[in-house]
């Protein structure tokens, strides 16, 4: 036991199950949004961790910046006091580990539990101050298209195919007009990780939005469905929409991509110590 024993803290795989069946009982039937926290526990390891710049070696997971101002106030990181506030009771529970270690290992929870790919994972973030924060605009605008997309995920140590697969989680959630200003879901089952994405943005005919809200796009058969430009992107460009292509045909490809460029999202800039990952058994094994 990794809390109550005192002295050195050594936690074992089954003290980071505990705190991942913790996290999986939080996640689903309660009233937010569509019915589960999961997607905005997805984004939140996602911009914990997407502020990495390879050439400086700063940003990451690593130090759970968001915690604090001024990284907490990016626009980008609008509604994820959401997430950070119900995960506190999980850090209360579980004091013994690290902010950044819950964050990341709450998302590979998340991803696990709405039917996505088992995420390996592995322990050793360490907590930062305030002075460890990122600079604001290191998350991709969603106003912009390829170019744009390129310089971001390049930053991070990304490829084509990786921004490709990682912008799959978009099957999953929804944006709010008070957070982002854009609104609606990508896909008609936002709880559960599948190849959707990637399907409607091929398959369906997408228009720009009418509406006073910032340029979006919609399905045109429902007006239920959105694409951001960001999206968009994806099948504009040539490189980009071959991948799209790979995996609207072949979903055990995508949950395979995005399973190795999600779990190496998470650990961008962390110093780990060891090497063994952890495979978390999910609630329905
Ligand atoms: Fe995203 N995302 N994302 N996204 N994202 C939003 C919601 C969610 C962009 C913009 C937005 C990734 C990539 C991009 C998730 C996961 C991931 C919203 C809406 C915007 C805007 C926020 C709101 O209003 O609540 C842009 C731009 C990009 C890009 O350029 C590539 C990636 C890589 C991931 C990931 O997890 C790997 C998830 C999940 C959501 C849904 C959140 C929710 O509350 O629901």
């Amino acid at each position: 036991q990794a809390s109550k024993t005192g002295g050195v803290l050594t936690p074992t795989k089954d003290d980071f199950q505990k705190v991942y069946n913790d996290v999986a009982e939080l996640l689903e039937n309660n009233d937010y949004d569509d019915g589960s926290y999961g997607p905005v526990v997805v984004r939140l390891g996602w911009h914990a961790s997407g502020t990495y710049d390879k050439d400086t070696k700063t940003g990451g997971s690593n130090g759970a910046t968001m915690r604090f101002a001024p990284e907490s106030e990016h626009g980008a990181n609008a509604g994820l006091k959401t997430a950070r506030d119900l995960l506190e009771g999980i850090k209360k529970k579980h004091p013994w580990i690290s902010y950044s270690d819950l964050w990341t290992l709450a998302a590979v929870a998340a991803i696990q539990e709405m039917g996505g790919p088992k995420i390996p994972w592995r322990p050793g973030r360490k907590d930062g101050d305030v002075s460890a924060c990122t600079p604001d605009g290191r998350l991709p605008d969603a106003t912009k298209e390829q170019k744009h997309l390129r310089a971001i995920f390049y930053r991070m140590g990304f490829n084509d195919q990786e921004i490709v697969a990682l912008s799959g989680a978009h099957a999953l959630g929804r944006c709010h007009t008070d957070r982002s200003g854009f609104d609606g879901p990508w896909t008609f089952s936002p709880t559960m990780l599948t190849n959707d994405y990637y399907k409607l943005l091929l398959e369906e005919k997408w228009a720009w939005k009418k509406w006073n809200g910032p340029k979006q796009f919609e399905d045109v058969s429902t007006k239920s469905l959105m694409m951001l430009p960001t999206d968009m992107a994806l099948v504009k460009d040539k490189e980009f929409r071959k991948h799209v292509e790979r995996y609207a045909k072949d979903n055990d490809l995508f949950f395979r991509e995005f399973a190795d460029a999600f779990g190496r999202l998470l650990e961008l800039g962390v110093p780990f110590e060891k090497e063994e990952k952890f495979v978390f058994k999910s609630t329905t094994d």
